[in-house]
């Protein structure tokens, strides 16, 4: 592997070497990484500290990336089933066994079921683009499998923004420090966005006052000036409320709007009827606070307001982005470093997707929405139409553990007659459900290359270690699958060095000068993007109409309102009052500060509890006569889950948290959160709506 090490790097003693990566996981910040290794042996990670972003620190998990990369548990060779399905009991197989037969069985159901009966299930785990969407597309396009819609995060989100703005970026990260307002919107930044914080204490040290809108203060509320203690969901009735604030008081930009918005009196007649009176009892939010906080916002000249995915999480979460996402071309901030919105950074990543992915073969494939596996699984036409789904491939996910209506995905699983493959470091409770299990490779194993959504760098990925045991990169397996099954041999001759070559060669004008030489002499380039970028200071929005659209045609054209307006949540109690009388507590259940989604869960010195914990109000806890420290089970029609009860006017009254998302293997009672949230999908993107939820809490024994 000497050979793959970049002989430029610099070493402090002969014996060390540095060898620059790219932090794989599903976070905003991408960090640029710089691992040493001593004889083979990787013995330190760090952030690189000439990172504009990174800034030479790498959070509380990947920290411990290399006790997770040598832990005693990581899968080291192809396992098959040979116990029932779930119980995670497996022998050794070789690698041509395993691949033999796996292409074999896999022939076998697209010749009897068709080829749609095979379904991949993939996102997060790596966001590397060799090893997260390349070769394995190539596979599952030109065998016709289904197509997955990977929905299980941002897509609500994702498609508000576009609807709204018509791209997915917005305001810059490094541009942050210059606001002089600083709005951290249904996002923990602290846990899971951390290195956008050196720019939020920046922008405090000038003087900008920093809010954060969130139904628990978070550790990120606890440092804010601010903690605006919003009900769920409802956060577009706050900023249409905002927005009639600004237009009462005339702290609109009219230059601004005649230039570069579409419908600003339409939109200025529907926030008329938004007073602060009537989104107080809707938000759970004073009226006077919520006129200052328009007024505070319309005075400001540069508000950055950094939505992130928490609050698109719900019914409603498609229309309250695109409804903030107004909120700075009504004021005219996109016009100067500091203002503006920003949910994502990833729609100037442009790479040559289409070379690395070949979406033209296999494309009439049906699409399966991968929230609602456990439809997908349990239903004879997969709740699409269409045949049975007969064969699964999991890689860079854990379904049995993040995907929602948890009862419903294990029920699925568990079938006999359905083949599944895993692609794992680690035996998750996914892997306990797979006919095969297959060894894969760590950051510290493969190449690979790098988008990220919170700032505008490119990263590259050099493996800095061996793989250890047999493990081998997903791209080498889905190589090696696809040979076996007589696929054209040409999608699988590309090495993982020619397929970053192939992501790279695109001639969007963000990459411009963004090459491989250059990755590989400094490990990061930025994007041909303006620094400070301000993509929106003289409108060229990404719409149909070039502008910031009030009015969406293509919203209308999807039967919803062509208007910002506020969508409320499918479970709460005033949009479902029979519900709420048995299940009266909104649950949430986002991110523990030392799990990455389920990553590190089983990494002990970052688990530290023994149990799941669910944060109650002290007056929900007393009405309940529940004391802190209690065993609680969490639950309601979908299924229950048990955990350590907080007590703490940390979170709203009539909120509960539960911080996730933990293995259900390392539970008492084998669950998680997953165990009581819905399939039920968001107003745009087909989005899973993970704090749409109501559950009552009751003493477990
Ligand atoms: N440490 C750590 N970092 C992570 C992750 C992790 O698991 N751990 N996950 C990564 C991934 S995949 C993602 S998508 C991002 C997620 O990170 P974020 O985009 O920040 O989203 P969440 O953590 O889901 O939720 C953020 C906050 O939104 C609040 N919230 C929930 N509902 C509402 C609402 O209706 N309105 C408002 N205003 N707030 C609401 C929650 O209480 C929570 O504090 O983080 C990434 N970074
Ligand atoms: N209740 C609840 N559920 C949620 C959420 C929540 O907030 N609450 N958050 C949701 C969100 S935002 C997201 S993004 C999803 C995340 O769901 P997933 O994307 O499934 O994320 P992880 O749980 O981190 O699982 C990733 C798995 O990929 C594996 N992996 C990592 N790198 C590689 C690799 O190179 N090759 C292979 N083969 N495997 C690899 C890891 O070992 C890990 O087991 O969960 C969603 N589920
Ligand atoms: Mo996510």
């Amino acid at each position: 592997m000497a050979s793959l090490i970049d002989p430029t790097e610099t070493a402090t003693t002969p014996d060390l070497t540095r060898v620059r990566g790219a932090c794989p996981h599903d976070c905003p910040d991408t960090c640029s990484t710089i691992t040493t290794v001593r004889e083979g042996r990787a013995i330190e990670i760090r952030g690189d500290p000439d990172h504009p972003v990174t800034q030479g620190f790498l959070c509380a998990k990947v920290n411990r990336y290399l006790e997770r990369t040598y832990h005693r548990d990581r899968l080291l060779h192809p396992l098959k089933r040979v116990g029932p399905k779930g119980t995670g009991t497996f022998v050794e197989v070789g690698w041509d066994e395993a691949l033999d037969d796996i292409a074999s069985r896999l022939t076998g159901i697209v010749a009897n079921h068709g080829a749609e009966s095979v379904l991949p299930y993939s996102y997060g785990g790596t966001m590397g683009l060799v090893q997260s969407e390349s070769v394995d597309r190539r596979f599952f396009n030109a065998l016709g499998a289904s197509r997955l819609l990977r929905t299980i995060c941002s897509s609500a989100g994702g498609e508000g923004l576009v609807m709204t703005n018509g791209v997915r970026f917005g305001a810059d990260s490094e541009a942050l420090s210059q606001s002089d307002l600083v709005i951290l919107w249904g996002t923990n930044t602290l846990t899971s966005n951390p290195h956008l914080w050196p720019f939020v204490l920046e922008a405090r040290k000038n003087g900008a006052p920093v809010l954060c809108i969130d139904p628990i203060r978070t550790r990120t509320a606890e440092q804010c000036d601010e903690w605006l203690p919003i009900r769920p969901g409802t956060d577009a009735a706050l900023a249409l409320a905002m927005m009639h604030v600004l237009f009462e008081e005339g702290l609109q930009d009219d230059d601004y709007l005649a230039r570069y918005t579409l419908g600003a009196d339409a939109l200025r007649a529907r926030v008329a009827e938004w007073t602060p009176e009537r989104a107080a009892p809707i938000t759970g939010l004073p009226a006077t606070r919520i006129r200052q906080l328009g007024q505070q916002y319309g005075r400001a000249k540069a508000a950055f307001v950094r939505i992130n995915y928490g609050l698109q999480r719900h019914a409603g979460g498609g229309m309250a982005v695109r409804t903030i996402a107004c909120l700075p071309s009504i004021t005219g901030h996109w016009r100067r470093p500091g203002g503006g919105v920003q949910l994502s950074t990833s729609g100037n990543f442009q790479f040559n997707r289409a070379a690395l992915q070949r979406p033209d073969l296999g494309a009439t494939a049906r699409s399966v929405n991968m929230s609602q596996l456990g439809h997908a699984l349990t239903r004879p036409d997969a709740g699409v139409g269409g045949p049975p789904v007969k064969a699964l491939v999991v890689y860079n996910s854990n379904p049995a553990d993040v995907a929602p209506d948890r009862r419903m995905v294990l029920q699925g699983l568990a079938r006999d007659d359905l083949f599944t493959v895993v692609l794992e470091h680690f035996q998750t409770n996914t892997a306990d459900y797979a006919d095969y299990l297959l060894p894969a490779t760590t950051q510290l194993e493969h190449w690979d290359v790098h988008f990220a959504y919170g700032h505008n760098y490119v990263t590259l990925n050099r493996p800095a270690i061996e793989p250890l045991g047999e493990c081998k990169p997903n791209s080498e397996i889905f190589r090696q699958l696809g040979r076996r099954m007589s696929l054209p041999a040409e999608l699988f001759a590309d090495d993982d060095m020619e397929l970053i070559r192939q992501a790279l060669d695109t001639a969007y004008p963000a990459f411009t000068g963004v090459s491989f030489d250059l990755l590989t002499e400094r490990g990061w380039a930025r994007l041909n993007v303006p620094s400070p970028y301000l993509p929106f200071a003289k409108g060229e929005f990404g719409t149909p109409s070039g502008k910031c659209e009030f009015v969406s045609s293509r919203m209308e054209a999807l039967g919803l309102d062509p208007l910002p307006t506020y969508t409320p949540p499918r479970e709460l109690p005033e949009t479902a009052p029979e519900l709420a009388a048995r299940y009266p507590l909104s649950l949430i259940s986002s991110p523990r500060h030392y799990f990455l989604n389920t990553t590190f869960v089983n990494i002990e010195s970052l688990r530290k509890q023994a149990e799941p914990e669910c944060v109650m109000h002290p007056h929900d806890a007393e009405r309940r006569g529940l004391p802190a420290g209690a065993r609680v089970v969490i639950h309601n029609d979908r299924g229950h889950f048990t955990a350590t009860l907080r007590v703490e006017d940390s979170v709203r009254e009539g909120v509960v948290w539960a911080p996730s998302i933990w293995w259900g293997k390392f539970a008492a009672d084998g669950q998680n959160a997953n165990a009581v949230t819905s399939q039920e999908l968001t107003d745009l993107g087909g989005g899973a709506v993970f704090y749409d939820v109501l559950v009552e809490v009751s003493a477990a024994d």
